[in-house]
């Protein structure tokens, strides 16, 4: 099948840099977004996301032409939906909203032969059951009039633009044709390679990623509180298990965090409760190791009373400015419901504004008249930090390292006690 005119709809993480991929590849391409601010940011030229490379390509795909960005869809050959899946805060269930208005924004323009893509993470059986039913009051049948399929994004963020062309995709259609439609459209720039199958294999195929490795990460988090209570060092341990040729244990840290490897396993235990105790548990691991980092911390200060902590990283991993579900920022807040005054820097976003929390824009500033500093996240320049350096600003002499980014002896050298997660004594 060909394509010549594409509707794009969300223009966050993914749906912007799929937009203008497929435009600098030469698709007429409109990327449609039902927020006003993220639609005047793009046409003055702005960006409301941080991704290394994505200012240059999406410029560069709206200067061209091929790349327009819209309040609402029009006519198109094939229609991407690329909109937020988050879960509802009380029940975790799937917030199928986003999903369910851009279907019905959609279902006008639809046309016979047109093809439509639901790249958004959701629970199994999503596309068959929520998106067709929809899409059908067109008066148009899936799989018939017209193509119907599910595709997963797994681009990894700070390497979505490499990752979204290199990657191998997996498209899930209603029908084979559909599945064959979806392959031909991104056919136009995947290196990696694309894999047909039908649509709610793919959807699993999506959560069964996330799961796997969020229970990965909750075993490498279990072993972190073992380590601590038999007087083991979990980083060493870990790297010599690993040694075996095929055992591959993830890193302890403060939880997980992120829009996807939290959330996701939920939209599989909301499906199937009955089936899925071990993916719940795993959840409830990760979930709680926030509150074990905090009861590290209150063993290094005594009491938590009144203490003054510098905190280093919001973050949800390293090396990105993305501080959503991010489990360093559960961190300060039990931190401080415990009588703690928390002054956390982010150098990712310096100037982040989040409710109950204090963020300072410099280093210095966070760690001045504190009695401890903690380390929540690996970013880079954390890790490069000066102890001595550190020790002349502080009041205090306690150092906290949750994600084993600091070197023990160059830390005691300049005069600090410092603990880690997961290091028993
Ligand atoms: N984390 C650990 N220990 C580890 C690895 C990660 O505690 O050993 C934590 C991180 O600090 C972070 C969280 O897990 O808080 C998630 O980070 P991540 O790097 O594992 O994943 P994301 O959320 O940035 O991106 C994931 C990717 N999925 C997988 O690696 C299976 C990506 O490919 C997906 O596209 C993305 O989720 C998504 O959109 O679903």
């Amino acid at each position: 099948m060909k394509f010549q005119k594409l509707c794009v709809l969300g223009l966050g993480y993914i749906g912007l840099p799929t937009a203008s991929t497929f435009a600098t590849n030469g698709l007429e391409v409109v990327g449609v977004d039902v927020n006003e601010a993220v639609i005047a940011t793009l046409k003055s030229g702005g960006l409301h996301i941080h991704e290394p490379g994505l200012r240059t390509l999406v410029s560069g795909a709206i200067q061209s032409g091929m790349l327009r960005v819209a309040a609402q869809p029009e006519p198109a050959d094939a229609f991407i939906i690329a909109v937020p899946t988050p879960f509802y805060e009380d029940d975790k269930r799937a917030d199928m909203r986003a999903v369910t208005s851009a279907a019905e924004a959609i279902t006008p323009h639809l046309q016979k032969g047109n093809l439509v893509i639901l790249e958004s993470t959701s629970p199994p059986r999503t596309t068959v059951d929520l998106l067709a039913p929809i899409l059908e009051k067109s008066g148009l049948k899936a799989g018939v009039d017209f193509h119907l399929a599910y595709s997963p994004e797994r681009v990894l963020p700070g390497q979505i633009l490499r990752e979204l062309i290199e990657n191998a995709r997996v498209v899930g259609g209603i029908t084979s044709e559909s599945a064959q439609a979806g392959y031909d459209l991104y056919a136009t720039f995947v290196r990696g390679n694309i894999i047909k199958t039908n649509s709610t294999t793919a959807e699993m195929v999506k959560l069964m990623e996330n799961t796997t490795r969020d229970v990965n990460i909750a075993i490498a988090n279990e072993f972190s509180r073992l380590a601590d209570r038999f007087g083991v060092d979990v980083w060493e341990a870990i790297s010599l298990a690993n040694l075996h040729p095929r055992i591959n244990i993830l890193r302890p840290g403060p939880g997980v965090g992120g829009h996807c490897i939290s959330v996701d396993p939920w939209f599989l235990v909301e499906a199937a409760p009955d089936l899925t105790p071990f993916i719940r548990t795993a959840r409830e691991v990760n979930d709680a190791q926030p509150q074990f980092v905090v009861d590290l911390v209150k063993r290094a200060l005594g009491s938590l009373e009144g203490k003054k902590i510098a905190a280093l990283g919001l973050a949800y991993k390293p090396d990105v400015d993305d501080l959503r579900e991010s489990p360093a920022v559960e961190v300060v807040h039990l931190l401080q419901d415990a009588g703690a005054s928390v002054k956390a820097f982010e150098p990712f976003a310096p100037n982040a504004k989040l409710p109950n929390l204090t963020t300072v824009p410099a280093l210095n500033e966070a760690l001045e008249d504190a009695d401890a500093v903690i380390l929540l996240v690996a970013h880079s320049q954390f890790k490069s930090l000066d102890a001595t350096e550190i020790s002349e600003i502080m009041n205090g002499y306690v150092a906290v390292d949750v994600v084993n980014g600091w070197n023990v002896s160059v830390w005691k050298n300049a005069g600090f006690d410092i603990l880690r997660l997961g290091v028993g004594g």
